[in-house]
């Protein structure tokens, strides 16, 4: 990856307007980025544009506005596939995030390729949304469920297994990209490579890479790969799904309803092909145009920029808080990405974020919608500071001050 050196990065916070103020008298340190990323002005721009000036229905009116909307609409498919590398914008499909993408993927392709006796494998660093809807079309079909295990605090995927796990009744092997908890990255090109010799499906959850690093899922060789325009700058309640076209082809449409079909009689329905045929009524349609900008934005940047940045800040929080004592830190010792998950000895991860709270830094705490990982490595929860390339090192030095003064609060 080459890195531009000389990016101004301070220059890039002043577009993010809510990161200049106050919150309980103190400046805010906004580190919950794993959850949500801001918004540059940019986009916020884009959003008051399309609705001053060109909202209205797509693929419907054959009126001056609706024609600008849908431009629009189309134009950010053609934008998202190229900012991961899609052959096609017919690859694209429209989602409300990655939570609506990974069950698009379970409704569709599961309900048509599953049948009782077949596996799907996992692996324990999922998030909810890439166990739950799993479980759910296991209930319904009788596949099974299969997990890569990870290898205690450090989060890391026991490679090892892997050839024992991909057995021949495994059908799906569906993976995160970035643990949202551990800060782990999956080699994800090498999963997809070898399930794919054996003719097995896969799918990338990439809510936490899609923004911070360049992805290409050409080169991951996947099937599927989901993500949310919330987390890389761009609006709440767009999302994506790639999938390969001739995957998307064959499957069955999602919810029925207008703009999905070519042709609708009383008892028979003729479905649009694939991208159109998994979008049924209104769409969001200031979400695509918010997130062209987003991506625009990023990609100036460059996001093996972000990256580095990420990289930078993770190492430089790392590194203040391995020096306290009582302070376990959970997650990969090197090529973490931008987040770090801590417990302090004796204080309850809620704790913790409460009183950072008091202090001006937004954290996160709780189990990250990864139960089932937090069970294994034997906590309830967690608690957690995600970064992004707005964030600073003064804002990491403020964060550990105020862990120190967490801790002496409660004596630990
Ligand atoms: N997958 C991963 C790895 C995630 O981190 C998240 C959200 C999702 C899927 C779901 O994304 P959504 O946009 O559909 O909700 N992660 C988090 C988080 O870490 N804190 O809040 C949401």
């Amino acid at each position: 990856m080459s890195v531009d050196t000389t990016l101004d990065w301070s220059a890039l916070r002043k577009d993010f307007p809510i990161l200049d103020q106050q919150v309980h008298g103190k400046p805010l340190v906004y580190f919950d980025n794993a959850a949500t990323s801001q918004k540059p002005r940019a986009v916020i721009e884009a959003l008051v544009h399309y609705y001053e000036c060109d909202n209205a229905n797509v693929h419907r009116g054959i009126h001056e506005l609706s024609n600008r909307a849908t431009t629009g609409f189309e134009a950010a498919r053609a934008r998202t596939a190229k900012f991961i590398n899609a052959r096609s914008a017919d690859e694209i499909v429209y989602t409300r995030g990655t939570t609506e993408s990974i069950n698009l993927v379970a409704a569709t392709w599961g309900a048509k390729n599953l049948r009782a006796g077949d596996v799907i494998l996992l692996t324990e660093l999922e998030h909810h949304s890439n166990l739950v809807p799993w479980q759910l079309l296991a209930q319904r079909t009788g596949a099974k469920i299969a997990y890569l295990p990870v290898t205690g605090d450090e989060g890391t995927l026991d490679l090892s297994r892997l050839d024992a796990l991909l057995t021949s009744q495994v059908k799906l092997f569906s993976m995160v990209h970035i643990s949202n908890s551990m800060g782990t990255v999956n080699p994800v090109a090498e999963l997809c490579a070898r399930a794919r010799k054996l003719g097995i499906v896969t799918l990338v959850d990439g809510a936490q890479s899609a923004g911070h690093l360049p992805v290409d899922v050409q080169a991951i060789g996947c099937d599927f790969f989901a993500f949310s325009g919330h987390k890389i700058c761009g609006p709440t309640g767009i999302g994506i799904l790639y999938g390969r076209q001739e995957i998307l082809e064959a499957m069955p449409p999602y919810q029925g309803g207008g703009e999905m079909i070519l042709s609708v009689g009383y008892h028979k329905t003729e479905f649009k092909p694939a991208p159109h045929r998994f979008e049924a009524g209104t769409p969001d349609i200031s979400g695509p145009i918010g997130l062209h900008a987003a991506m625009d934005y990023l990609d100036a940047i460059g996001r093996e920029n972000i990256w580095r940045h990420d990289q930078e800040l993770t190492n430089y929080a790392c590194e203040k808080l391995a020096a306290l004592k009582n302070l376990r830190i959970f997650g990969p010792k090197q090529n973490r990405a931008g987040l770090v998950s801590f417990l302090l000895k004796d204080v309850h991860a809620h704790d913790v974020v409460t009183l950072a709270d008091q202090a001006g830094v937004a954290l996160r705490g709780g189990h990250h919608c990864t139960q089932p990982l937090m069970h294994k490595l034997g906590v309830e929860s967690t608690a957690r500071a995600s970064f992004y390339f707005y964030n600073t090192r003064a804002e990491v030095d403020r964060f550990v001050e105020v862990v120190k003064e967490i801790q002496k609060f409660f004596g630990s």
